[in-house]
């Protein structure tokens, strides 16, 4: 099989392409990645001289070239992971969101549509179905689209676009939507990462609004098995939704990282709240339990811990990913560095 990997330069990216070469040893990859400042070689430097990978700098918005790929290359299996993935920069410049996140898409399903692939993956969001209450049942996949952001209505408008080249031209796709990841190389403008530097820092910890809202994290290695099972075993033209069995809401969060640093609580500083903020996620993940034999094995705690300890001893990742552009972004959104 050969696998054209998408935006595998990224957080989840990156992981499930060291994920794919050791859980699959006839696959070959081809990591297509525009290098944005979400995309890091780091990240893939344990395994970059690996026969078996193969780097592509180049935009998925770029038909000529995604064609050139599957073809030259003789791509079986796509798994689309490239897009802007922040909901706050989405907020303030959501034009790039709309070019890589729909363009981007639309223009792998034309190639692949050209080229009769044997199937794509779309890596998708709970942010998709929108906002729950506290009392709300968990998202199941039949659930209606209610995107609220920039971010999760780009990622709807994906999801759209990929159903209707399922439906119209007979593309053998399935779709997977997954709750918040955590785990080693999330870039730190995300919740986790980001409280973790600045509390080594012992800078103040931006909290949105009182800190309530509720996030559903799962271990990035339990994503990546999840998207396997998905383009191995998954039925086309389906739907599965991830999730970690574990809703947090951010203020324990942030304590939860404070209390394994051993640092005191008054770094917690509220701060204005995201527009739009949706309040919880939660994911009812029966089907891919029932379909494709799935489920979460990180225990919160025990994968958190890890993860903690990751970026304690990789501080010069960490380093590397805030210099420069990074400086700029944080300066903006939170004011002082
Ligand atoms: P990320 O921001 O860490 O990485 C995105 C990668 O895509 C980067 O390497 C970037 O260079 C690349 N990229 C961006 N635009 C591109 C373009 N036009 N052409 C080629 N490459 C491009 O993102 P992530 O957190 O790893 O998320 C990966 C996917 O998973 C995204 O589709 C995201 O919507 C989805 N997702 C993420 C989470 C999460 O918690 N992070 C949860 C559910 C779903
Ligand atoms: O400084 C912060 N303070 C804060 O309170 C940041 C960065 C976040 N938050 C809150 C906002 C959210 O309620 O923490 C929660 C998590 O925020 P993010 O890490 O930005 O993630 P989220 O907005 O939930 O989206 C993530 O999960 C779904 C990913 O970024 C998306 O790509 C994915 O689709």
């Amino acid at each position: 099989m050969n696998f054209l990997i998408t935006g595998g330069l990224g957080f989840i990216g990156s992981n499930f392409i060291k994920f794919l070469l050791k859980e699959d040893t006839n696959a070959d990859i081809f990591n297509l990645d525009s290098m944005t400042y979400a995309g890091n070689h780091e990240n893939l430097k344990d395994i970059e001289n690996n026969p078996r990978y193969h780097f592509i700098a180049g935009n998925i918005c770029n038909f000529e070239l995604v064609d050139f790929i599957l073809k030259k290359f003789k791509i079986t299996h796509i798994i689309n992971f490239a897009a802007e993935s922040h909901v706050d920069r989405s907020i303030s410049n959501p034009d790039i969101f709309i070019e890589t996140n729909i363009k981007g898409t639309l223009t792998l399903l034309n190639a692949a549509k050209k080229n009769k692939i044997e199937r794509y993956l779309q890596v998708s969001t709970d942010e998709v179905y929108g906002s729950l209450s506290f009392t709300d049942p968990e998202f199941t996949e039949d659930n209606p689209l209610r995107p609220r952001s920039p971010y999760s209505s780009s990622k709807t408008s994906a999801d759209l676009l990929v159903l209707a080249y399922y439906h119209t031209y007979h593309l053998p796709v399935i779709i997977t939507r997954c709750s918040n990841n955590y785990g080693p190389y999330q870039f730190p403008e995300k919740l986790i990462p980001l409280m973790i530097r600045n509390i080594q820092l012992d800078k103040p910890l931006p909290v949105y609004g009182d800190g309530s809202n509720i996030r559903d994290w799962i271990h990035v290695l339990d994503h990546c098995q999840g998207i396997y099972d998905a383009i191995l075993k998954g039925e086309i033209g389906e739907i599965y939704n991830f999730g970690g069995n574990a809703e947090v809401s951010n203020i324990d969060m942030v304590k939860f990282l404070l209390k394994e640093l051993r640092k005191g609580e008054d770094l917690i500083t509220f701060v204005r709240d995201r527009p739009g903020h949706d309040l919880r996620y939660a994911m009812n993940i029966s089907k891919a339990t029932r379909e494709l034999n799935w489920k979460p094995k990180y225990e919160f705690d025990h994968g958190m811990k890890e993860t903690i300890k990751w970026y304690l001893e990789n501080q010069e990742w960490v380093d590397n990913v805030t210099s420069g552009a990074y400086l700029d972004y944080y300066k903006n959104q939170y004011g002082a560095t």
